[in-house]
């Protein structure tokens, strides 16, 4: 047999073996804070190193442009029929490569260029694809945004009326990258039938406490929806778009595939899948529950340290800090705790400057630490640790700090391994 069938990763490519051993060892050795980010099961990494990735196929199940498809077909209905009932919805698409790729779609399926968009500010906790002038979906068509009640941190829903009867846009968009707090799906599907838009809700970031029953649902109220696998649902990098709008059951088909994709990415189809079938599980619940509390934890944890937590807390897995008070960025208070292993972005938060290198968001997420299995004691401990380091980093005092941070770390990590070989 051909070396080809025979050569490990290692015997192939020592270089891209050695990044990949040692990625593995970061993830192992750190605490992964970062909210779109989560550990897969075993299962769902099976799927993605399968050799199901040969396999070139578009169209829909049944409906193929090319032969051999009949297995994948098994796989795409599976994970079709899962995310039907996990979301309770009549229509799922789960061939979207990504979030973005999703929205896209959906843009591409209600909108012709020029038209207008009305979405989350970015600074507000919006995203990229959702209307940002250096994105496709800025540049095409005509984006402007709502925002957050300057005291309270959560959405102005009078002003987003408001602002939503004047422009008349033609669809309303929700959700978005940094929003810690449940969204008021009900009154801003109100605000979109007055003002004559769609209403899509990107529940990317909390589409798994949906899924755990943790959050309200974007549906009823909701045209259409978009996701990503990724983040608090804890599977492979994907996006999926769910409707019960009859009409567009079979305009989305072609939105995605070849509206704004070529053929499946097979092997994400088989993880999407799996990861499905895991969030239809009581364990999921629990996972999702814990999410929710540990995420609250966290919160209180920070805010009783002095540190002031943006909209005064959390409904999701999020929690975004504000350390203009502390005299730090986000960039400096990032690099600070990447010292002691703990992972961790730089964010805007509202009103804050355009510039990265300015922001003064830190945001949080405790999607994957909740996987490792830690719950609201190891938070409470961890919520110390990060005080101490940001105190630190704000003072200029970091080694000695760094160091015994970095010591509890360790001891945080070895006791909530990851990965079985
Ligand atoms: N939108 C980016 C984030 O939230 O981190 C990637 O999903």
């Amino acid at each position: 047999m051909s070396t080809h069938f025979l050569n490990t990763i290692e015997e192939t490519d020592p270089l891209i073996a050695n990044a990949l051993a040692n990625e593995k060892k970061r993830q192992q050795d750190q605490i992964e804070l970062i909210a779109s980010e989560n550990i897969v099961s075993r299962a769902v990494m099976d799927a993605l190193g399968h050799e199901i990735t040969n396999k070139t196929l578009e169209g829909y199940p049944g409906n193929r442009f090319h032969s051999g498809g009949k297995f994948v077909d098994i796989v795409e209905q599976a994970a079709i029929d899962r995310a039907k009932k996990l979301f309770g919805c009549d229509y799922a698409n789960v061939q979207p490569h990504s979030g973005s790729q999703a929205n896209l779609a959906v843009f591409f399926l209600l909108l012709e260029p020029n038209d207008k968009v009305l979405s989350l500010d970015l600074a507000a906790g919006g995203h990229l694809s959702h209307g940002l002038k250096a994105n496709l979906s800025g540049r095409w068509f005509e984006p402007h945004h709502y925002s957050v009640d300057a005291q309270s941190e959560v959405i102005d829903y009078d002003a987003l009326e408001k602002l939503a009867q004047e422009i008349k846009p033609k669809l309303l968009i929700a959700g978005g990258s940094a929003y810690p707090r449940e969204i008021d799906f009900a009154r801003m599907g109100l605000i979109a039938k007055k003002a004559g838009a769609w209403f899509h809700v990107d529940m990317a970031h909390f589409a798994g406490l949906v899924a755990g029953g943790v959050h309200a649902s974007p549906f009823p109220h909701a045209d259409i929806v978009t996701c990503t696998t990724t983040k608090t649902l804890r599977g492979p990098r994907g996006g999926i778009i769910l409707t019960n709008n009859e009409d567009w059951f079979q305009r989305l088909q072609s939105a995605v595939f070849p509206g704004v994709q070529g053929s499946i990415h097979t092997q994400v189809l088989a993880a999407k899948a799996i990861c499905l079938g895991e969030a239809l599980t009581d364990d999921f619940k629990a996972y999702a529950a814990q999410v929710k509390s540990n995420a609250k934890t966290l919160a209180k944890t920070l805010q009783s340290r002095g540190i002031r937590i943006v909209s005064g807390g959390t409904d999701t897995h999020m929690v975004l800090l504000d350390l203009r008070s502390k005299g730090l960025t986000g960039n400096r208070a990032e690099t600070a705790l990447e010292r002691a292993n703990i992972t961790s972005n730089k964010n805007p938060i509202p009103n804050d400057s355009p510039r990265p290198p300015e922001w003064v968001g830190l945001r949080f997420g405790v999607g994957a630490a909740t996987t490792r299995g830690m719950k609201e004691a190891e938070f409470k401990t961890l919520g110390s640790i990060l005080v101490d380091l940001i105190e630190a980093e704000a003072a200029d005092e970091t080694d000695a700090v760094v160091a015994s941070c970095s010591e509890q770390v360790a001891r945080l990590c070895a006791q909530f391994p990851v990965f079985s070989n």
